[in-house]
């Protein structure tokens, strides 16, 4: 970054330009424009206004431009400037002002400047960059984000932030939320999808909030004007590029896809003991227990209380053997405690970890544990030495660790004092490593980020052969690689339930797979219909967990009266029944960064209907979802896009495009299968490894041609093992040959799994037939 401070400016005419590798740089009067291509559908700009260019940080998420093999482009310059084309795109920077105009390779024009102009800087790092809103262009992403599916029409500013702290909410005015995530991806018809990442960790904001002026613009406020334009066409192909940029989520254990089960906070050991035989006795499948704030001696992080958690370890291994694992929650906030006996506190501040003022002193501010300070997760032997502090946890057979509070969210005064004030670092405090300092002006952003990445590296270490299972709450781009996210706190509202569909879609948009948000919502006691509904729901959140907050009502299934601990049990068995449908999304979200939970134009991407449909979700490629999210309904109205779709409750087989009235009683979430997919079913588990899996029910909806395919990934459910070809992965085929149905399966893979039978139905225009197969033989074919 330039030092010497620069005044408003933009670029003047282009002088000159030279290529360096997939580089070229335009030499701007004022400015440098640097244009790297790293694959035929993906390119990085950045601007240096005072000619020089940031160095990569240690930390970044991005793949650094030399990962990317080296990708043919030429460029020519022309009278109005110069074109760069790839395979599949036609660039044409300006001879002025570098507006950038992007076409394919049939002449289509995808996205341009602002004819305005393109790019301006109000001062040292605050630039703007402007470009074209065409009308019928619709907005994902951009993170965590309460409100409706598509985000045009509003300004999304990315600058991690405790909503709770200003208002107790995030409903659909919230603008910040707990997560900076700065990418998003805009979808048109005629042209197709493009995404945008922004590169840049400070507080930054994308406008979409004036479609009259025809323009939205992307805005810093600091650091370096770094973004990435990726082309699809498809919403598919740009996630898939997005998350070969930034990460994705590595296979998470199987268990990690079962219930959760949380409270603030589950007091003591009896509490939890209590929970755990609870779901055993009334047969509510469930297997994670999550012990918030009060299970640490008076929130001393790394601590338990003693008195009522005298010893974790048998408690632990206790609720092991009913098939229950525990995580446990850490803040980031270290109890300020300088008179001594507290081993975290005297030795982070005797080695100089926590954040500083500027004038270099300890910045101290209060959360739970009273004052309190803040490791400084941007520097590499921090996050070493937080690692280290995970150790007993582990060791006491703690599974997984749930970071709280890391954006990080900090008052002046101990809570509980009114009107206390938001407190924070100044932005100017120093932070990084020593050849690589910062402040915290673009620290806060990663800071629960590399706080994560501590403790998923952490895991990694005292538990080398087993998947880190963690959970955050705060989080930046490239987050998916480190942690499961949940969206803080939600409030028990119906619009909340309904809201929570376009979060975790937009998320899914976002990179970032494994989602959920608190199932009966956290803030307020709720009613019996709305906890009904929110499971129903919830039991196909990618991360379904259940979580409330404290002095209020108990939210377990079965607090609720019978009918809705029935219709908990119910939705939770059906999510341990699709488990091996589940378990296989995730597996493809592994390799590919498709998400589990799609918005529908994620798969229909031609039909502008789905572009703004807010309450209805795909789970995979397979299943959506149009869950009630009004009280006192019992009917909705459902859309549904070209092709063969069949009702899974009824198996009635629906061909007609566009929206049907659909009924469902309290017991009831409306679900329909896609025609053209296999979706494979386990038996009823308590929890997912409570017993091996001796039958699976493929569950076979034919398309109009009476085709369909599916997949089954398995292995060992725990383990790296899979990474060296201990996996089993199975392909279904079903296809009419001569008037005759024929179904096949092929294996591949080392893995072998337990013996089994297969049951297969396929569904049609009037009853399933079934289809026994007595004994899995990996490969076979049947004509039924
Ligand atoms: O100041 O640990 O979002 O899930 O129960 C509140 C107590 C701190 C906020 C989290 C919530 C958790 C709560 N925490």
């Amino acid at each position: 970054m330039s030092t010497q401070s620069l005044s408003a400016g933009k670029p003047g005419n282009l002088k000159g330009f030279w290529q360096q590798g997939q580089t070229l740089f335009l030499d701007y009067e004022g400015a440098v424009l640097s244009i790297t291509v790293l694959d035929k559908n993906m390119v990085r700009f950045r601007l240096a206004p005072g000619g020089t260019f940031a160095k990569r940080r240690s930390w970044s998420v991005t793949s650094p431009d030399e990962d990317f093999p080296a990708s043919p482009y030429t460029f020519t310059p022309t009278p109005n400037g110069i074109e760069i084309t790839t395979e599949t795109l036609l660039l044409k920077l300006s001879n002025a002002g570098a507006r950038i105009s992007i076409l394919n390779n049939q002449g289509l024009l995808i996205n341009e400047d602002s004819s305005e102009g393109a790019v301006f800087w109000e001062s040292e790092g605050k630039t703007i960059w402007r470009k074209t809103m065409p009308e019928d262009e619709h907005y994902y992403g951009f993170g965590e984000r309460s409100g409706l599916l598509d985000k045009r029409g509003r300004r999304y500013t990315c600058w991690t932030t405790d909503p709770w702290q200003y208002t107790s909410d995030h409903g659909p005015g919230a603008d910040s939320l707990y997560q900076a995530i700065p990418f998003f991806m805009a979808l048109r018809q005629e042209t197709g999808c493009y995404g945008i990442y922004l590169n840049n960790t400070h507080r930054t904001a994308f406008d979409m909030g004036n479609p009259r002026s025809n323009q939205y613009s992307i805005e810093i406020e600091g650091g370096e004007m770094d973004y990435y334009f990726i082309y699809g066409p498809e919403p598919a192909q740009v996630l898939e590029r997005y998350t070969f940029l930034t990460g994705r989520m590595p296979m998470p254990p199987r268990w990690a896809l079962g219930y959760h089960q949380s409270r603030w906070s589950y007091d003591n050991e009896q509490i939890v003991r209590g929970i755990a035989s609870q779901f055993r006795e009334r047969g509510i499948p469930a297997e994670v227990i999550h012990l918030d704030i009060d299970y640490m001696d008076e929130f001393r992080v790394f601590t338990w209380n003693k008195t009522n958690f005298p010893d974790p370890a048998k408690l632990i291994s206790d609720l092991n053997a009913q098939g229950f694992k525990v995580v446990t929650i850490i803040d980031p906030g270290v109890k300020h405690q300088p008179e001594g006996g507290y081993h975290v506190y005297s030795e982070g501040s005797a080695q100089g970890y926590f954040i500083t003022n500027p004038d270099g002193t300890e910045y101290t501010g209060c959360v739970w544990p009273g004052t309190s300070v803040f490791a400084d997760f941007t520097r590499t032997d921090v996050r070493k030495w937080w690692n280290d502090q995970h150790n007993e946890l582990l060791a006491e057979g703690v599974k997984g660790i749930w970071n709280d509070m890391n954006e990080p969210a900090i008052s002046q005064y101990p809570f509980g004092t009114p009107n206390n004030p938001v407190a924070s670092p100044s932005l100017d405090a120093p932070m990084g490593d020593p050849e690589e300092r910062i402040t915290f002006a673009e620290g806060k952003n990663v800071y629960g980020l590399l706080m994560d990445r501590a403790t998923h590296e952490a895991m990694l270490r005292f538990n080398p052969n087993e998947r880190p299972f963690m959970l955050t709450r705060s989080g930046a781009a490239g987050i998916q690689r480190y942690s499961t996210v949940w969206s803080g706190d939600n409030l028990t509202l119906w619009e909340h339930l309904e809201m929570s569909i376009a979060e975790i879609c937009n998320w899914s948009l976002s990179g970032v797979g494994f989602s959920g948000v608190d199932i009966g919502g956290f803030g307020g006691h709720g009613t019996p219909e709305l906890f009904a509904r929110w499971i129903q729901l919830g039991a196909f959140y990618p991360f379904s967990r259940g979580h409330s907050i404290e002095k209020v009502s108990q939210k377990e299934p079965w607090t609720w009266g019978s009918e809705v601990e029935e219709i908990s049990r119910r939705a939770l068995t059906l999510r341990y029944r699709l488990m091996p449908y589940l378990y296989s999304l995730f597996y493809t979200a592994a390799q590919t960064g498709a998400p589990i939970w799609q918005p529908l134009l994620y798969q229909f991407s031609k039909d502008t209907t789905t572009y703004q449909i807010s309450d209805q979700v795909m789970v995979g490629h397979a299943i959506m979802l149009a869950p009630i999210c009004r009280p006192g309904q019992t009917t909705r109205a459902v859309y549904m896009p070209e092709g063969v779709w069949y009702d899974f409750w009824s198996d009635e087989r629906l061909t007609k495009p566009g929206y049907r009235l659909v009924e469902a009683e309290l017991d009831t979430i409306p679900m329909f299968m896609r025609g053209g997919t296999i979706v494979p079913f386990g038996t009823e588990m308590q929890y997912s490894d409570e017993k091996p899996l001796d039958l699976i029910t493929l569950e076979v909806y034919p398309d109009a041609n009476g085709s369909a395919t599916g997949v089954l990934y398995e292995d060992d459910g725990h383990s790296f093992g899979y990474q060296h070809g201990e996996f089993c992965l199975t392909r279904f085929q079903c296809a009419v040959e001569n008037g005759k149905t024929k179904i096949s399966a092929q294996r591949q893979g080392q893995y072998a799994p337990a013996p089994r039978a297969i049951e297969i139905w396929v569904h049609g225009e009037g009853e399933a037939r079934s289809y026994q197969l007595p004994r899995d033989s990996g490969n076979w074919q049947v004509e039924v």
